[in-house]
């Protein structure tokens, strides 16, 4: 079994203006894809593991039977396919709130204001590639932080709710080195608040 590129769930350019539909394009048909098919290249050697749920193998990473030089590999691409399967699952040109989450927002952080202020300035200070993210931890509790590279909150047992891109690849052709303009557009974009 092979894992395969989600379908995006709109048109390229479904989020214009705030995000174009060239980087949607590329960043999906050409960057997601990449890591899609590097996972099922290296998993070509580990057939065992390849009908295990992506988020678990992750999380065990120590335990199982990679070579050394497989282990970065595979860590690398599985994220980049988790994240980015978030990432256009969370996004959309239509609000579609989770009140649910909204109001434990509200609870945690005070105000989705709030909630914004800091996340957005997590992202903007995140130094490389990377993410920032809001999770739940094993107790529950809502946390934010950023990770670098492809590194998934699933490698510390918890459950990314919103993550966002700060690659340059997810910003770049519109932005430039403007990722704060990336991500005060990109909050028009998140469906889910
Ligand atoms: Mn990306």
């Amino acid at each position: 079994m092979k894992y395969k590129l989600m379908s995006l769930p709109y048109s390229y350019d479904a989020l214009e203006p705030y995000i174009d539909a060239k980087t949607i394009e590329i960043h999906y048909s050409k960057h997601h894809q990449t890591y899609v098919n590097n996972l099922n290249s290296v998993l070509e050697k580990y057939p065992d593991l390849t009908d295990k749920k992506l988020e678990n193998l992750i999380l065990n990473l120590e335990t199982l039977p990679f070579e050394e030089k497989d282990k970065m590999f595979f860590k690398n691409n599985a994220g980049g396919v988790i994240n980015h399967n978030l990432y256009w699952e969370i996004m959309g040109p239509k609000k579609e709130v989770d009140e649910i989450l909204v109001s434990e927002i509200k609870k945690e952080f005070g105000s989705i204001e709030e909630f914004k202020k800091i996340f957005g300035d997590i992202a903007l200070k995140h130094f490389g590639s990377g993410w920032a993210w809001l999770v739940k931890d094993s107790e529950n509790k809502l946390q934010i932080y950023s990770l670098p590279n492809q590194d998934s909150p699933y490698m510390k047992n918890h459950i990314p709710i919103i993550g966002l891109d700060v690659w340059e690849h997810a910003y770049y052709l519109k932005y430039q080195n403007r990722r704060n303009e990336y991500i005060e557009a990109w909050w028009n974009v998140l469906k889910l608040i």
